[in-house]
């Protein structure tokens, strides 16, 4: 067991290349990461965990890096025949990739859960971090829109993030219980930072945060919290957050995504070229370039967002 321990709350692309920074710079068994499951649905009858599979895919150094999710040299094949005989196409499932929704789906009807497959994946990949679903319950994010609620899929991948959005709820969240490894993870006694990843806060790291207990356990764990900001330059590096911000009435600046997070997080880090809002915001401030071009660039953002929480530690010490 490290003498440290570290967990990270992540979404999908943006959150699983720091997640990554993370995995290169700690102990082996130092990392966990509670991943959101709101993004989870059922297609042409396969289990779809769609964060869980890109956290993975990542960290295996599998991933396409085009895309940022599903697998790199994947093959087509299924899809062009489903092309051909009129199935449906919007959701590309690459044959690599199919294998694993495939053996999910069995597994979960044989009554594993997603913890216990997600792990056993994770071990399969060679890959030494826990890959924890924020939960074994069902949760599913809804998205309200100028064309009524959509399923999460249906607004983000086949209608593009085009409705604008009014609103989001994240249907059996209330009676969902945090993962026990989640749990286990968060109540760690070396537990030495708690990191929220760059994901978009509204779709990918509210659906934790909505889960009852959250955040007694993220409180009672004594662990420093952080933020890495999911803006750069006001824009979202990839995604629809600037876009929904606006929907939402918000304004696109970093204060607007610390107000959101509010009594959650201790500290902030705020890219270099939003500077200026460095004095609206109330709490401290990590001021660092955040954009992840390349590992160096993840490695580097993850160390000083660990060295940034270890001051947080130490003022709250002499405090
Ligand atoms: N995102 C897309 O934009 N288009 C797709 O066709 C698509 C397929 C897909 C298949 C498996 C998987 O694990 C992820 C997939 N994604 C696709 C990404 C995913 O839907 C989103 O990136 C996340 O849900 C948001 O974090």
């Amino acid at each position: 067991m490290s003498s440290h321990t570290v967990v990270a709350l992540s979404g999908g692309v943006g959150g699983a290349k720091l997640s990554l920074g993370l995995l290169r710079i700690l102990p082996p068994d130092a990392l966990s990461i509670i991943v959101n499951t709101g993004d989870d649905f059922e297609h042409l009858g396969l289990r779809i965990s769609p964060d869980i599979d890109t956290t993975l895919y990542t960290l295996a150094d599998m991933v396409n890096p085009e895309t940022g999710w599903g697998q790199r040299d994947e093959t087509w094949k299924f899809m062009q025949e489903q092309a051909q005989r009129g199935g449906e196409t919007w959701f590309k499932l690459g044959d690599r990739d199919l294998q694993v929704h495939l053996e999910r789906t069995r597994r979960l009807q044989s009554g594993e859960s997603l913890s216990a497959v997600t792990a056993d994946f994770a071990r399969r990949f060679g890959i030494a971090a826990e890959i924890l679903p924020m939960s074994d319950d069902a949760v599913s994010t809804r998205v309200a829109t100028s064309e009524g609620e959509l399923g999460f899929q249906e607004y983000f991948v086949q209608r593009q993030c085009q409705p604008a959005v009014s609103g989001l709820r994240f249907a059996g969240a209330a009676a969902a219980r945090p993962s026990a490894g989640a749990v286990a993870a968060l109540g760690a006694k070396n537990l030495s930072a708690i990191i929220l990843c760059p994901s978009n806060p509204w779709l990918s790291i509210d659906p934790l945060r909505a889960l009852p207990g959250m955040r007694a356990l993220l409180r009672a764990s004594g662990a420093p919290v952080v933020a890495v900001s999911p803006l750069v330059g006001g824009k979202a590096v990839k995604g629809p957050t600037a876009k929904i911000m606006a929907e939402l009435g918000l304004p696109v600046t970093p204060t607007a995504v610390v107000r959101h997070y509010a009594d959650w997080i201790d500290g902030f880090v705020l890219d270099v070229r939003d500077a200026k809002y460095t004095d609206e915001i109330d709490m401290p401030v990590l001021l660092t370039d955040t954009l992840m071009r390349d590992i160096a660039d993840r490695r580097r953002l993850a160390s000083v967002t660990l060295e940034f929480a270890a001051m947080l530690t130490v003022r709250r010490a002499i405090a």
